[in-house]
């Protein structure tokens, strides 16, 4: 299968720009070519990115005041795989999808699996979900799942993400992600440390049942839904339970999960160090845990976790394999458009990172020359990659410009017909 997007659109549309990218394209690899670096391996490396793209995302998203449903929105996995097609068809960079259980619940995974094979997507990461309870539950999350004071609840909890396992397998993805809204709202609520331990006994259990190429992915969240403590509410819990647990659990970066101020690329580089970096969730914040489209805020920031990662890469860190996400929630944009944004950019900060002049760079830091050092990080910074991006996207039948393309062919328009308008106007975050 093409995609849902008519490949001859995506050549027309393509062409009309072909001129002017070329000519943008050689101005480009002659001014890295004076940097010393040749053009077609950043083309080469852009080709070969990926990250994954989250299915809620692809549905509106909401706040806890109202959502404001959008038209054509996905009704079910299959929906939503057709939506992942679109972006993957049009940026040719976002090849895995990471699921939801049980938003993304189905009879048949294997089917799943090869539904999704038709749009050129694998899965990435499935992630369990003990933060709301299911329709029909008897017991309940409200007052936590994993880290819950009563067993039976923790036992309901760790039978979920054993049963995520076990659609992880099916789908043939790599590994499962647990993040907990379990907390507490007022002091005294709960014991902290017992909270912690009982997190940690059910972890145990969830851990235990992994297949040996299967990662468990430990993401921690500063606060929400609890807001006077939170189990795994920060990188040294995170760090404790993966250290704890064994292995094959690691901890994974949500960039929108941390205090303010605080240095995410440091964390980054040290999770790199101690071999625990599982990988990323995309997005960007002003406030707190925004979710707002990755690199529209701080771009910057999005490039100095790359520069650590490239820098990792290239001194080939021990252990360092990580998973790219995204996770963002789109309340007043169509989702796709949001998210092939986020995509793009990402790429951006990946690509830019990678034209960073290690060696000066290394050279610079080891005279103290301070100056020159931040200078060869913001030339990199600076580099208006756009070119490579779309010639990237170019080689592998992609769209020179993703969003236009997606506009001109009317897709959501064309779903809208065949997906009911959803009424009301429900809070939360999917
Ligand atoms: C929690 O805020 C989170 O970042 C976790 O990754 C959840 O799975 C996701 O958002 C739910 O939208
Ligand atoms: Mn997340």
């Amino acid at each position: 299968m093409t995609g849902p997007i008519s490949q001859d659109l995506i050549g027309s549309s393509n062409d009309a720009a072909l001129v002017a990218h070329q000519d943008d394209l050689g101005a480009l690899g002659r001014q890295l070519a004076r940097r010393g670096i040749d053009i077609d391996t950043i083309v080469g490396r852009a080709m070969a990115w990926s990250v994954a793209v989250p299915t809620w995302g692809v549905g509106t998203g909401g706040t806890r005041f109202a959502r404001f449903p959008g038209k054509g929105e996905p009704r079910h996995i299959h929906d939503k795989l057709s939506d992942c097609g679109v972006i993957q068809q049009l940026t040719r960079g976002t090849r895995t999808v990471s699921p939801h259980i049980p938003w993304d619940k189905t009879a048949d995974y294997n089917a799943l699996r090869q539904e999704a094979a038709q749009y050129d997507l694998g899965f990435d990461a499935v992630n369990s979900n003990t933060f709301q309870d299911k329709p029909g539950q008897t017991i309940s999350y409200k007052f936590g799942s994993l880290a819950n004071a009563k067993a039976d609840i923790r036992a309901l909890a760790v039978d979920h993400n054993l049963e995520c396992i076990e659609i992880a397998k099916t789908l043939g993805a790599p590994a499962l992600t647990v993040w907990i809204g379990d907390g507490t709202n007022l002091p005294g609520q709960q014991s902290l440390s017992g909270m912690f331990e009982a997190y940690l006994q059910s972890m145990q259990q969830v851990y235990a049942a992994l297949p040996d190429n299967m990662a468990l992915f430990v993401e921690h969240k500063l606060y929400e839904p609890a807001f006077y403590s939170t189990v795994i509410s920060d990188w040294g819990s995170s760090l404790i339970a993966a250290q704890t647990l064994g292995p094959k659990a690691k901890c994974l970066v949500d960039l929108g999960h941390h205090a303010p101020c605080v240095n995410i690329e440091q964390i980054v580089a040290r999770l790199i160090h101690v071999e625990k970096l599982a990988g990323f969730h995309f997005n960007d914040s002003k406030y707190g845990d925004d979710d707002l489209d990755s690199a529209s805020i701080d771009p910057f920031r999005l490039f100095l976790v790359f520069n650590e990662l490239i820098e990792a890469e290239a001194r080939g860190a021990k252990g360092f394999n990580p998973a790219y996400m995204i996770d963002q929630s789109h309340n007043v944009t169509d989702p796709i458009e949001s998210l092939m944004s986020s995509a793009i950019e990402i790429a951006r900060a990946y690509v830019q990172a990678s034209l960073v002049d290690r060696k000066a760079l290394a050279e610079a830091q080891a005279e103290n020359d301070v100056m020159a050092a931040h200078r060869i990080l913001k030339v990199a910074f600076l580099t208006d990659v756009s070119p490579v991006l779309a010639e990237a996207r170019m080689r592998q039948g992609g769209a020179h410009d993703p969003i236009a393309a997606y506009r001109a062919s009317g897709y959501r328009a064309k779903v809208a017909q065949e997906r009911p308008e959803v009424t009301g106007t429900s809070s939360g975050i999917v």
